[in-house]
């Protein structure tokens, strides 16, 4: 008897959106083929109500003010529900949500919501293989010990996600902003086929942090290679090794340690060394006076690589600056 076994129908390789910075009209770039989100920063971005566009609280560093793009390669449609906005085409989903803590009760309950929100959105969609997380709230350094707002963020964070990731935690950023201090913002990119999350065995994975940093462990993967195996989404990423932070007090040696840790990810994730000028990279730095240094730095560092500055507040009081961004194959 002869076997009938069915034509196996490969699912379409979903290539990873490209992520550029952009010197640009907003209306342009919204106008573009293929853009399935746009941002722009601090106080001075420009102003736009299509869903696809975030202004992200945190303010640039860079004088020109670039606005971040994110491109796919097919027609694209989006919506609003509520604080909640999305946009969608190819296989790809940008969801974002912003909410205001004094409207929810404070920072614990407004990061629960957040994430009970975007949930409840993925849940109804193809695209529910959640790849990337951006969490930008305000003084995040604010309180002692447990009762710190990012603590707080942290604790929201794990009750509204109840089993969002239940296939295991995004890559993801958590950094605090300087505008209204209760503006909660959370966005993130999803795909309707999964990635494989990327740890650096330079340090312990921030699930199993040991207590002394929270109640709630952070809940992230240290990078996502994405479904069609053509980029790295890589988490916030800062000089930490083990769970300890390194290099209090010493800006120099805490970029050469998160340049290190990025390293690792790329090796762990079997990608070859080096940025290049197709891979951003968004540096998050906590004293503005520190911008000039760390863009030297970099571009020493790292030439041709593409950077966009931000003043944001790292979860850790001791920590100067953190990166995260991608890497193309
Ligand atoms: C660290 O390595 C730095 O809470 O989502 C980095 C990336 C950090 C994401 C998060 C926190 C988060 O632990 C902090």
């Amino acid at each position: 008897m002869q076997s009938c076994e069915k034509p196996q129908i490969e699912p379409q390789p979903r290539r990873a959106p490209r992520v550029s910075y952009r010197a640009a009209e907003a209306a342009a770039l919204l106008a573009e083929a293929g853009t399935l989100a746009l941002f722009g920063f601090g106080a001075g971005a420009p102003a736009s109500t299509d869903p696809r566009y975030l202004p992200v609280a945190l303010e640039t560093l860079d004088a020109s003010a670039p606005l971040e793009l994110w491109q796919v390669d097919a027609p694209v449609s989006c919506g609003s529900d509520g604080a909640l906005c999305w946009s969608a085409g190819g296989g790809w989903l940008f969801a974002s949500i912003e909410l205001d803590e004094h409207q929810h009760g404070g920072p614990i309950a407004a990061a629960r919501l957040a994430y009970e929100q975007l949930h409840r959105f993925v849940a109804t969609r193809d695209e529910r293989h959640v790849q990337r997380v951006w969490n930008y709230l305000g003084a995040i350094n604010q309180g002692e010990g447990d009762a710190e707002r990012y603590k707080h963020f942290c604790d929201g964070r794990a009750a509204g996600m109840g089993d969002f990731f239940a296939e295991g935690f995004p890559a993801a950023t958590a950094i605090g902003h300087h505008g209204d201090p209760h503006r909660l913002q959370v966005y993130l990119l999803a795909c309707d086929q999964g990635g494989l999350r990327v740890e650096n065995p330079r340090q312990v994975s921030a699930w199993r942090y040991p207590r002394q940093y929270g109640r709630t462990p952070p809940s992230f993967a240290r990078a996502m290679v994405l479904p069609a195996h053509d980029a790295l989404a890589i988490s916030g990423t800062a000089a930490v090794v083990g769970h300890a932070s390194a290099h209090q007090d010493n800006l120099d040696a805490q970029l050469a340690e998160t340049l290190t840790n990025l390293e690792a990810l790329l090796s762990s994730a079997g990608m070859a060394a080096g940025f290049d000028a197709r891979s951003p990279l968004k540096t998050y730095v906590r004293h503005a006076a520190d911008a000039e240094r760390v863009r030297e730095f970099l571009q020493h560092r790292l030439p041709g690589v593409p950077l966009l500055l931000l003043h944001g507040d790292i979860c850790r009081r001791e920590l100067l600056v953190e990166i995260d961004g991608w890497r193309y194959a």
